[in-house]
């Protein structure tokens, strides 16, 4: 049941025991509108206030004590002709990164295996393309195959995709497709020059089109503002026919020769704040504490659990950039008391 900690109206008020629950505004599609002055305010809560709405929205929609593990997979690393300017993987940075060729079927079956050895449910393979050709889908299908036959969930990110590339995509058991907004669409054009906001709505359509679920999220500490950020989560929040299933939202990584190589750290209750909004603005997607854990103490991952955060990569290595080990993860989960999401008996 939606109650007013659900509704954009309602979301600035102080929270009382007895507040009456009422009907979150909707729009024709059946979808939560969230303006930005709305969701900036939300940001602008006391955080103890804050982080307190988000819990109770998270526990009226997932058990709280439960974190989904995914793995991430570099199958197509570097040489990408796009200029985003946090990524290590373009082109036009020296990076001192090595280009790869797609990955071939057996090794992606043994990292799946490896994955799902310990303990992930979900794998998702990275591909750095502006947008794959014809051939590359079909490869990549080939890859979902072998995920899918390890009984893993499985996502993809090859860049923006054209008709029928979902499709072909869905057929061959694609789960999620993460494309991500990245920035508030004021915000973008000072990262990327290469493709604009509305290429990346418009691959988001042809996936939600194929039935394909959505992962869509973006990055924080970029230079942004606080009404940036609020911008980035209204729009995601927005997205129809509904908001993204899953929402990764990812602390900027500093990569030496990108542009954004020496930008000032976001403070990192910012980042715990940041999360907290996704989880009030989409109680029912799946939010993920993504990129930058390495560089996050125990303590502020733990806030972010807090604040609604139920997924994590999982595994040594996001793309190209390390992550926490698998040791020390599960060593965070048993200190904090969280259990890694099951999978489905596959
Ligand atoms: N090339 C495809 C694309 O851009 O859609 C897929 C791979 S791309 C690396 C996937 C996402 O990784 C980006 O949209 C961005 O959100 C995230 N990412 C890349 N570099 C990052 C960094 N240095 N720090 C945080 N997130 C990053
Ligand atoms: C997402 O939002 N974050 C992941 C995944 N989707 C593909 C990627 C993070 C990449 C961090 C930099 C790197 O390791 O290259
Ligand atoms: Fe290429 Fe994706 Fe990196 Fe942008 S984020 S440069 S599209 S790999």
């Amino acid at each position: 049941m939606p109650t007013d900690l659900l509704s954009p109206a309602a979301s600035v008020q102080p929270l009382h025991f007895h507040a009456t629950p009422k009907p979150a505004p909707q729009d024709d599609a059946g979808t939560q509108r969230w303006n930005v002055p709305d969701v900036q305010a939300l940001f602008d809560l006391p955080f103890s206030e804050l982080l307190y709405r988000a819990q109770t929205v998270h526990r009226e929609h997932f058990d709280p004590t439960e974190v989904e593990l995914a793995t991430l997979l570099s199958v197509k690393t570097g040489g990408c002709p796009e200029d985003c300017g946090y990524c290590p993987q373009s082109v036009h940075f020296d990076t001192g990164l090595t280009a790869g060729k797609l990955m071939g079927v057996d090794a992606v079956r043994e990292a799946a295996q490896r994955a799902k050895q310990a303990g992930a449910t979900r794998f998702c393979m990275g591909a750095a393309w502006r947008a794959p050709k014809d051939r590359d889908v079909d490869a990549v299908a080939e890859l979902v195959r072998t995920v899918k036959e390890e009984g893993l969930e499985a996502c993809a990110t090859l860049g923006m995709l054209s008709d029928g590339h979902a499709e072909i995509l869905r057929d061959a058991g694609l789960d999620y497709y993460n494309h991500n907004l990245d920035s508030a669409p004021d915000f973008y054009g000072e990262v990327i020059t290469t493709r604009d906001y509305q290429d990346r709505l418009d691959t988001l359509e042809r996936v939600r089109g194929a039935g394909v679920k959505v992962c869509c999220g973006g990055i924080v500490g970029m230079g942004e503002s606080r009404r940036q950020r609020a911008a980035l989560v209204a729009q995601l929040a927005n997205l129809a026919p509904d908001y993204p299933e899953s929402v990764p939202i990812n602390n900027l990584v500093k990569v030496q020769g990108t542009p954004l190589a020496d930008q000032p750290d976001l403070d990192p209750l910012e980042f715990v704040r940041t999360i907290a909004v996704a989880r009030i603005t989409m109680p029912r997607a799946r939010v993920r504490l993504s990129a930058g854990r390495q560089q996050m103490s125990e303590a502020v991952q733990a806030l972010c659990f807090v604040a609604g955060a139920n997924s994590i990569f999982y595994g040594e290595k996001l793309l190209t950039t390390g992550n926490p080990d698998v040791e020390a993860d599960m060593g965070l989960l048993k200190k904090l008391g969280l259990q890694p999401r099951r999978g489905h008996g596959g």
